[in-house]
């Protein structure tokens, strides 16, 4: 017999310490892991069921999609339509916000996702990730529009990824703790194997992508000149790094061994707000990284108090280590002291 606690064992636990819980948040969350197995399969086939490859379409972002990145949107949307637990759903891959058909009975929860992150990697075999985030459907509306969607990070009522690695990791927060399971192929279950993950405050390893140094506001170009120069510099200690291009995979390294994360926003045309997406992407990991004692900022402010104004809004990121996130912010409010009010397009020069 095998040991260790099943994920519908998990949740179904988790349901049973909440007395007035119907039940509708656990089914929905085992769906979207029914989903995730169903793309972790595929990712996993790869070339031997032709999936890899660009699919020779543009996303609402003028990123071309990838065969995968369609695939697994369809998945998530067809797996969520008809559970009866989601009143809409919005994903990086429409442009738009999708309701869930008149056929299907509604729910009270909305979902957003990014279904298939870093699939710049695909074709390298190098691993990638499904993000998603659970908000609560305003009261009273049954028909929700975009706008509904707009809830700032701390609304959130789960937020969860799995990376698609040498091994299929589940990681998920509720706000009670953030909590970790490794599929395990065999029975096509995913077991609990990271119980309550805590990220380290302090960390010697970053993650940037470096080949932006030159478009970088002065607060990131000053923070990486010092962890750069390791125990020569100001910090008087050495740093290490890494740069998968594909945000699960870092999120889930800072989490197993600490680090920091930082895609900040630079001074090229498409990124002066920022490259990664606030409602699929930093909403959900800055709940988690803050569940497992991390920090997520803007480098100005926390993430999660962001009121979103679109679906596909971008914004700078910095998450990971307490002690090295509050560093970056402080350059920030430091450089902006000295920059005095110049609007922020200008302070990336
Ligand atoms: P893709 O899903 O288009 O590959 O983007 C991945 C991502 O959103 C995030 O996971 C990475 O950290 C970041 O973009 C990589 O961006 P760069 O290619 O600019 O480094």
């Amino acid at each position: 017999m095998r040991k260790g606690t099943t994920f519908t064992r998990f949740i179904i636990e988790e349901q049973r310490r909440i007395p007035e819980s119907t039940g509708e948040f656990t089914l929905l969350l085992s769906s979207i892991v029914t989903a995730c197995k169903e793309i972790s399969d595929d990712v996993n086939r790869g070339q031997l069921i032709n999936v890899l490859g660009s699919a020779d379409t543009e996303n609402v972002q003028g990123e071309t999609q990838k065969k995968l990145d369609i695939i697994s949107n369809e998945i998530m949307i067809r797996a969520m339509e008809w559970s009866g637990n989601l009143a809409g759903m919005a994903s990086e891959e429409m442009e738009t916000m999708y309701s869930i058909p008149s056929r299907f009975p509604k729910g009270k929860y909305l979902l957003v996702f990014d279904p298939l992150d870093g699939s710049s990697n695909t074709e390298v075999n190098v691993s990638i990730g499904t993000i998603f985030s659970i908000l609560r459907c305003p009261d009273g509306i049954t028909d929700p529009k975009e706008e509904d969607f707009y809830q700032a990070g701390t609304q959130q009522v789960c937020a969860g990824y799995v990376l698609y690695g040498p091994a299929t990791n589940l990681v998920l927060t509720t706000g009670q703790g953030v909590n970790g399971f490794t599929l395990d192929q065999d029975i096509g279950e995913f077991i609990l194997t990271h119980p309550k993950l805590t990220i380290p405050e302090r960390t010697s390893e970053f993650a940037i992508n470096m080949s932006n140094q030159r478009h970088w506001e002065p607060a990131i170009k000053r923070y990486i000149d010092e962890v750069v120069a390791g125990e020569d510099g100001v910090r008087g200690r050495n740093f290490n790094t890494r740069w998968v291009a594909s945000m699960v995979a870092e999120v889930h390294r800072i989490l197993m061994r600490g680090g920091i994360f930082l895609y900040p926003r630079d001074n090229r045309d498409n990124v002066t707000k920022g490259r990664l997406r606030l409602l699929y992407e930093a909403n959900p990991m800055s709940f988690i990284i803050e569940q497992a004692g991390g920090s997520a900022s803007t480098g100005r402010e926390r993430i999660l108090s962001v009121q979103p104004e679109h679906l596909h809004q971008r914004i700078p990121v910095v998450i990971g280590a307490k002690e090295e996130v509050e560093r970056v912010h402080r350059y920030h409010i430091e450089m902006d002291k000295e920059l005095n009010g110049s609007p922020p397009h200008r302070q990336a020069n």
